[in-house]
């Protein structure tokens, strides 16, 4: 039994090494929501992985501030629970704010793994001692800028390039890319910029042996994406339009997608994630660990899941360094020449998290106790 006695919420913001450039904008500076759990002398930390606008998601952190200082917080303060699998069901009075919910959620687990003193990836059933580490490259200014860190990129050892793409720059980046490099494995993500009326160009994505296109359509569609994946042989993964456990239930039974990126800030935390892990599991239906631009908390979490038996091909985790400049856990992420991540053996997410530095980037910050 375990009941949170304090939650405090840090509002962070933390600078890219360069910025990220996707079809719905450009994130220079990534804001994000630390939360940390105390409870028998022990602490456990999550984050909220929603962005300054509504973007990619309809939270923000300030919606996140609200709902997790106004009603989360309230439900679940000083209630007993027997283990992290509890904390939906505490929090379900609050429908969606999925990213809120997780980033206290999966603080909780990241405190069970420590009473319990195990590391948080055995608690989560993982059976993996690395994960496969891939790179996501945001839109460039030309493709010869692309090809240059995309080199760059592989001489480091990341397993799988993923390019994103929008309407003018997709097919022709694609064909240059596939020139360079006939065998990388590579995807492609749209971001939800594309309609049922660019058919033609994923028909001639199609041809260039992609892993998965992921989310081409609208970011809440199920319907479209089925009958885009019909016409295609590349798998369609499903990011976006994956907001939970029952929208995954709703895009499997559809057909709308033969792969699913699974984020845990994104579906609700931990509990959501192996829930959509094990029935995708079920139905043959592979997956894979997206990511956020996450720091090394929110990171951290993301290599635990990725240990799970069906996360099938390489992560959106990539090394600390590849976004920030100084992560705020103790060690940062590192990618090993075989271009994975070793999972840390400590307790927890078992990195230590660097309170001091958390505390120096903190632009607000708020304590509440049962
Ligand atoms: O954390 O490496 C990362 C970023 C991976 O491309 C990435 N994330 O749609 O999958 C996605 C995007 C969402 C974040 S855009 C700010
Ligand atoms: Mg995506």
């Amino acid at each position: 039994m375990l009941a949170v006695e304090e939650l405090t919420l840090y509002l962070v913001e933390m600078e890219l090494v360069r910025p990220f450039r996707t079809s719905f904008g450009a994130t220079r500076v990534k804001p994000c929501i630390l939360v940390r759990v105390r409870s028998r002398g022990e602490e456990g930390w999550g984050e909220v992985v929603a962005d300054r606008g509504p973007w990619y998601s309809y939270e923000t952190v300030e919606t996140a501030w609200h709902v997790i200082t106004e009603f989360v917080a309230p439900l679940l303060l000083g209630r007993e629970l027997d283990h992290p699998k509890d904390v939906p069901e505490v929090l379900s009075p609050v429908r969606g704010h999925n990213m809120a919910k997780a980033g206290v959620e999966m603080a909780v687990w990241d405190l069970y793994s420590r009473i319990e003193e195990l590391p948080l990836y055995r608690v989560l059933g993982g059976v993996r001692r690395e994960v496969e580490s891939g790179v996501s490259i945001g839109i460039q200014k030309d493709v010869d800028s692309l090809l240059k860190l995309i080199d760059g990129y592989l001489s480091e050892g990341y397993r799988r390039i993923k390019v994103k793409i929008m309407p003018g720059w997709d097919v022709n980046v694609v064909r240059r890319v596939r020139e360079e490099y006939p065998d990388v494995p590579l995807q492609v993500d749209a971001n939800g910029a594309y309609t049922l009326r660019d058919a033609e160009i994923f028909k001639r994505l199609d041809e260039y042996s992609l892993l998965m296109i992921e989310q081409p359509l609208s970011y809440d569609d199920l319907v479209d994406h089925a009958a885009l994946q019909r016409s295609l042989r590349t798998p369609i993964c499903l990011d976006e339009s994956i907001s939970s456990y029952s929208t995954a239930r709703c895009a499997l039974a559809l057909g709308s997608c033969r792969v699913v990126n699974i984020k845990p800030g994104r579906v609700g935390g931990h509990t959501a994630s192996l829930a959509i892990h094990d029935l995708c599991a079920s139905r043959g239906v592979p997956c894979w660990v997206g990511g956020m631009l996450e720091t090394g908390v929110g990171r951290a979490h993301n290599v635990a899941l990725a240990t799970l038996p069906n996360m099938k091909y390489p992560n959106d985790i990539s090394a600390s360094s590849r976004y920030y400049e100084r992560d705020i856990v103790d060690p940062p992420f590192e990618l090993t020449r075989r271009g994975t991540i070793p999972v840390p053996e400590g307790a927890g997410i078992g990195v230590e998290v660097l309170t001091s530095e958390v505390e120096r980037l903190a632009k607000r910050a708020v304590t509440l106790r049962a």
